[in-house]
C-alpha cells in the first residue's frame, strides 16, 4: 500500500470490503462483524483459486513418466536390463514406448530426466536413469553411463542436450 493510499484509507466514512459497504460512523459495531463474513467468503474464493493454480503448477513440474509412457511398458523395459551392463538405450527406448512418442512428449521426458533443470542430462543424472522410471531399479554402471552419453553427445560437451536426446531416441 502506497503512502497516498494509506492516507486516503483513513478519510472515507464508507469502507468497502468484498460486497459489504460499511458506514463506520453510523454502525461502528457492524464494522467489526459484517466484514468478517464478507472477508471470509472473499478469502475462501481466493484460497480456492490459489489451490487450483498450485495444482496446475505442481502438475507441470512433477509431471511423471507414467503420464507419457505406460507403466507396463516401463516395467518391461527396466526388467529387460536388470542385470548390470545389459542396458541398451535403443532397446530401452523401444520397449518403454518412447521411440514412438511425439517430439513434444520426448522433450517432456527429457525435462523429467533433467532433474536439476540445467537444460542437460549430465553423467550424474544418467547414473540414476533407470530409477527415474522405476524407483527400485538399479543404477547404471559407469561403462553404461559412458556409452549412453557418447551415443548421444554430438557436440562432445560431456552431457546430453534436449536435441541430442531427441535425435538419440528417434535414431
Ligand atoms: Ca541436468
Ligand atoms: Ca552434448
Amino acid at each position: 500500500m502506497s503512502h497516498k493510499e494509506k492516507d486516503d484509507w483513513t478519510k472515507p466514512s464508507v469502507m468497502t470490503v468484498g460486497n459489504s459497504s460499511i458506514h463506520r460512523h453510523i454502525h461502528p459495531g457492524v464494522y467489526k462483524t459484517e466484514p468478517v463474513i464478507g472477508d471470509h467468503k472473499a478469502l475462501s474464493t481466493a484460497a480456492a483459486a490459489l489451490d487450483l493454480d498450485k495444482g496446475n503448477t505442481s502438475q507441470s513440474i512433477d509431471m511423471s513418466l507414467t503420464s507419457i509412457l505406460s507403466a507396463e511398458a516401463i516395467e518391461n523395459a527396466v526388467k529387460d536390463c536388470q542385470a548390470p551392463d545389459t542396458f541398451c538405450y535403443k532397446k530401452f527406448f523401444q520397449l518403454c514406448g518412447l521411440s514412438s512418442k511425439t517430439p513434444k512428449e520426448i522433450k517432456d521426458v527429457f525435462q523429467i530426466l533433467d532433474e536439476d533443470n540445467s537444460g542437460f542430462i549430465e553423467e550424474s543424472e544418467l547414473k540414476y536413469f533407470l530409477q527415474r522410471f522405476v524407483p527400485g531399479a538399479r543404477t547404471l554402471t559407469e561403462a553404461e553411463t559412458k556409452t549412453f552419453i557418447s551415443a548421444a553427445d554430438d557436440d562432445n560437451d560431456g552431457r546430453i542436450g534436449a536435441e541430442e536426446f531427441q535425435t538419440m531416441v528417434l535414431s
